[in-house]
């Protein structure tokens, strides 16, 4: 049984793929495998950009979908960058590449000279089948931002994030450290047991 993760992003797949592995019964197929459009994240919400990407990808391909929208919210920047995490510098709607660094030394401005560096990250995982089910499932990490970047693993905002009783940023740590604490794990370590739920059901077989 195909299951498609409706990402292009791939950072997002190393982490998921990792994160799902071992699943019996279930076949990961990615963009690689079966291609698809982009979507535009319209959504004021994590979860609404989650289920978009999910049901637009799910109803282009045909295939069950596992999407995901997460980002990073700063508590003295009101939330942001949240929703517009992976744009932050670009121009709304502008269509501009994702740049990491430009988003980190931006994150860094808005935060010079601010104590309260508390931040969370975000993850929204929503999985379409093609009789319509919908699942959801969140995870969340919390921790602070360091004064500059540090690490070159992960992705995004990792070289700035401190999880909470850390001393590393996620991008000092391994595939595996930043897997045994983060946002995805939660979200995804909770969708696998929707998974083992479907295959044991044969929901899955119908995709
Ligand atoms: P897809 O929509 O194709 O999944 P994307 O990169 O556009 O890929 P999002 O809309 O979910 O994904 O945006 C996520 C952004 O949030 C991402 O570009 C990073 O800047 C940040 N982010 C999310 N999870 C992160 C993580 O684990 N580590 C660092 N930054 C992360």
């Amino acid at each position: 049984m195909e299951v498609l993760l409706g990402t292009k992003n791939r950072g997002k797949i190393v982490e998921a793929l990792d994160l799902l592995s071992g699943l019996p019964g279930i076949e990961w197929r990615t963009h690689a495998d079966r291609s698809f459009a982009d979507v535009a994240e319209m959504g004021a919400s994590f979860l609404e950009n989650a289920l978009l990407k999910a049901t637009t990808i799910g109803a282009e391909t045909g295939l069950p979908v596992l999407s995901e929208d997460a980002g990073l919210e700063v508590v003295a920047l009101g939330g942001e960058p949240g929703v517009r995490s992976a744009r932050y510098s670009s121009e709304p709607d502008s269509g501009a590449p994702v740049d990491y660094a430009r988003n980190n030394a931006l994150l860094l401005q808005r935060l010079s000279g601010v104590e309260d560096r508390r931040a969370r990250f975000v993850a929204v995982a929503a999985l379409w089948l093609p009789d319509g089910q919908i699942f959801v499932c969140s995870g969340v990490l919390d921790g602070r931002i360091a004064l500059s970047p540090r690490g070159d693993g992960g992705f995004g905002y990792d070289p700035l994030f401190l999880p909470c009783g850390r001393t590393r940023t996620l991008a000092e740590m391994t595939l595996d450290e930043k897997n045994a604490i983060s946002h995805r794990r939660r979200a995804i370590g909770r969708m696998r047991a929707i998974f083992e739920d479907l295959v044991a059901a044969g929901d899955l077989s119908g995709g």
